[in-house]
């Protein structure tokens, strides 16, 4: 008999990338050989979270503050070295543009030019750290086209439907790394006991409506009055729920799962919002449209947005189509009153 048990524990992230493509020429091959490694950094990433505590100058800062004009954890650091680390003798890819790096990190050696370029959060979240709950790595691939002569990832602002692959990694009891190729999203649980990332689901679709709305309601003073608006409208209405970690990848795992709206609008301190587009939304925005779902600026949709810097902020409504809809309705009465 057939033991579909052990066929799904060889349906390694590698396998899988081959059997969605349908094809062995060099894109597949690229794509399963990039896949392979982002979830190489994911292993080294949690196995350095498993035992942060004990680890001699894992936690703690560094004294430096990065684009975000936030403090460095050490743990931002070795994430973003593990990135470069395991790219660097790939062949494959020829920057590295990062929420720790001011400017793209290039690996000219053995770099064939106009190969790939990947963009990436090492650690998102990393003020859970010290407290043991979920962080994560976002990551978008792109193809590296054009030329970048300051070397500040010019070349690089491009928009969101120009991704070929993204995902995230989720460190959480266990660990889940999540991507699209543009054939659907699937998810993948790493196996300690194998170290190999293994299929968990397939095909994952957002619900159209979920209970949840995930936003930092701490902010409410600063928000746009049709942020409010729509704060008061689920706080009257049954069938909401707030469910907020201050870890995107943990709270958009979970909108991902059980449908509802992720938010963070723009506000006083930070009128675009504070997460980054290239590194963080879009490919999150790339993954939900191919979940089903629906990702908005607000004013546009978001993989619509070409940025004018790498580093470039834009507010992020995200989730299922009905919620960021609703969401949209406030927003548009709003503009509509003006
Ligand atoms: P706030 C973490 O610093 C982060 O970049 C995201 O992971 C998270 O969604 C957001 O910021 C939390 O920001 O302002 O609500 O604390």
């Amino acid at each position: 008999t057939y033991d579909y048990a052990l066929d799904r524990d060889c349906t390694t992230l590698s396998r899988h990338i081959l059997e969605q493509l349908q094809s062995f020429g060099p894109d597949a091959q690229d794509l399963s050989a990039l896949m392979t490694r982002i979830g190489l950094a994911g292993k080294l990433i949690a196995r350095r979270l498993s035992r942060a505590d004990l680890v001699e100058g894992a936690l703690g800062f560094t004294g430096d503050t990065n684009v975000q004009g936030e403090e460095v954890k050490k743990m931002d650091i070795y994430a973003n070295e593990v990135f470069i680390a395991v790219f660097k003798q790939s062949g494959l890819v020829c920057q590295l543009a990062s929420e720790e790096m001011e400017k793209p990190y290039y690996i000219p050696e053995n770099c064939p030019i106009g190969r790939y370029a990947l963009l990436y959060d090492p650690i998102d979240g990393s003020s859970n750290v010290d407290i043991n709950l979920n962080v994560g790595s976002i990551f978008s691939i792109r193809q590296q086209t054009g030329e970048d002569p300051d070397q500040n990832g010019a070349n690089l602002l491009q928009d969101g439907h120009q991704q070929l692959a993204a995902g995230y990694i989720l460190y959480g009891p266990s660990v889940v790394l999540v991507y699209s190729i543009g054939k659907g999203v699937h998810a993948f649980t790493l196996d300690p006991s194998l170290g190999e990332f293994i299929l968990s689901s397939e095909s994952i679709q957002v619900p159209k409506h979920g209970p949840v709305y995930s936003v930092n309601e701490g902010n409410f003073w600063q928000w746009d009055e049709a942020l409010r608006d729509f704060t008061r409208y689920v706080h009257r209405h049954e069938g909401y729920t707030a469910r907020y970690s201050g870890a995107l990848v943990g709270d958009f795992h979970r909108i991902l799962l059980q449908g509802g709206v992720f938010i963070y609008p723009g506000t006083v301190e930070k009128p675009d919002g504070k997460l980054r587009l290239l590194y963080e939304s879009a490919p999150l925005a790339f993954l939900l449209e191919q979940a089903g779902g629906a990702a908005s600026t607000g004013k546009h949709p978001l993989l619509d947005v070409v940025p004018d810097y790498l580093h470039a902020r834009t507010p992020l409504i995200i989730g299922s189509t009905e919620d960021v809809a609703l969401v949209k309705s406030f927003i548009d009465e709003r503009v509509r009153e003006q």
